[in-house]
């Protein structure tokens, strides 16, 4: 029997029919995208199962969190560091931008020339159709590219729990204890929110934790360099999704089983395509749920997705922080560094993301790299010219593509990543 979380959703104040609306789109995407590949790995049945409950089960355990005293906050940038908020008793959770809503609404607070990441966090505000971000009690916001830090002080008038970080654009001494300092500051904003004091122990333990989370991700990452590679780059983007709203410990847990049964398909030479299918990695904008638009075109067209260079991807997950601390300060010093090396496009210069993309070709074995920009994403656009030059200088091929999350180009799309996919046979 199904459970009725109706009553649950009234409770946080959702919009009942815009809701519906919403679940039944996702519901049909998923069905069509995720449950029609062939030779899915067996595990997957728990990303299955954790798409069906996406706004049910994980919002009820929200909820009893919130019942028993624990706070719960959004975050919109991977920049946001769990640890921090785990050690303070609290739960972090990613806010999805991953789809178009109320779209007429949000251009009567936003240019039309706003990136679809952005307009989607609007969209889901003024909708009122996310469980996630009606169940926070604090939205963190950071200053990163210019269309976020602008649209946050308008999204702070929708909202009453706003926090907004400040985040450096360049990679010196003098900025890392910016980095610091605000690390500093949001400690201490959740600590107030949480009124727990973060201490040795909680921070080391929260850094454990999410170095658990990361580290079956990269495990994760590394199965996929095999050939036939065992799982599809839909379901590995979907693993990268969830893992920004699931519970951690069950996270790692379904993560590490699913790598399990990889390492048997890998032995057994058993692949979600067949041994030879062309290799391609996606760098670029983050692709939050439910943004499966680029992955499905290219794998229905018969290539294999082995890697995204992205937020909900590598450049997210790529580092742990170095467990050696002792005291608030030292941990606190460790968690700035590993963020700081977060390559992302808003960083001038940024030469390491370039050398990152090279890295990943490489290790995963990729013949072709498709730069995924998001329409407007003024960071990204500019970013993938010199990424394709560094590329071609090393004979690997790139396709810049920029879009955003309609379907109205996903025919012309076809035919790019059709064309593309030919010249890497
Ligand atoms: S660390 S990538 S998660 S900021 S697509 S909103 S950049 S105009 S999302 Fe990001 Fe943090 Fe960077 Fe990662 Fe702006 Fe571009 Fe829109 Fe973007």
């Amino acid at each position: 029997m199904t459970t009725d979380y109706t009553p649950m959703w009234q409770e946080l104040g959702l919009d009942l029919a815009g809701h519906e609306a919403l679940l039944n789109v996702l519901g049909t995407a998923y069905t069509d995208i995720y449950l029609s590949q062939k030779n899915r790995p067996e595990g997957m049945g728990y990303f299955d199962f954790v798409m069906s409950e996406v706004h049910g089960l994980r919002i009820k355990e929200l909820m009893d969190e919130k019942a028993a005293g624990r706070k719960i906050i959004g975050s919109y940038c991977v920049f946001v560091p769990e640890e921090i908020v785990l050690a303070a008793n609290a739960t972090l959770v990613g806010l999805c931008s991953g789809a178009d809503f109320a779209m007429e609404k949000v251009e009567q607070l936003l240019p039309r020339n706003t990136c679809a990441l952005i307009k989607s966090s609007f969209g889901f505000k003024i909708g009122k159709v996310c469980p996630y971000l009606e169940s926070a009690d604090m939205i963190v916001g950071e200053n990163t590219c210019d269309g976020k830090k602008k649209a946050y002080e308008t999204l702070g008038t929708l909202v009453d729990n706003l926090y907004v970080m400040d985040l450096p654009q360049t990679k010196t001494d003098q900025t890392r204890d910016l980095l610091k300092a605000e690390y500093m500051k949001f400690k201490t904003a959740v600590e107030e929110l949480t009124g727990i004091t973060v201490t040795a122990e909680s921070l080391k333990s929260a850094i454990d934790v999410v170095n658990a989370k990361r580290a079956a991700i990269h495990r994760l990452s590394a199965l996929r360099k095999a050939d036939p590679a065992p799982i599809s780059g839909l379901d590995a983007l979907l693993a990268n999704q969830v893992f920004f709203y699931d519970n951690p410990a069950r996270f790692t847990e379904s993560v590490n089983k699913i790598c399990d049964e990889l390492e048997t398909r890998i032995q057994e030479k058993t692949g979600a395509f067949p041994a030879g299918a062309p290799r391609i990695l996606v760098s670029g904008c983050p692709q939050a749920v439910p943004n499966w638009k680029l992955h499905m075109i290219v794998e229905t067209a018969g290539a294999v997705i082995v890697g995204e260079e992205s937020c909900v991807g590598e450049r997210g997950t790529r580092n742990l922080t170095a467990d050696t601390g002792t005291t608030v300060d030292e941990m606190m010093d460790a968690i700035v560094d590993r963020y700081f090396q977060v390559d992302c496009a808003i960083f001038t210069p940024n030469p390491q993301r370039l050398d990152h993309i090279q890295e990943m070709v490489t290790a995963y074995n990729a013949q072709g790299v498709i730069h995924y920009g998001l329409q407007f994403c003024q960071p990204y656009l500019m970013e993938s010219i010199p990424v394709e030059k560094a590329l071609e200088e090393k004979n690997i091929p790139c396709l810049r593509v920029e879009t955003d999350y309609g379907m109205e180009d996903a025919g012309q799309l076809k035919t790019r990543v059709e064309a593309f996919i030919e010249q890497l046979r």
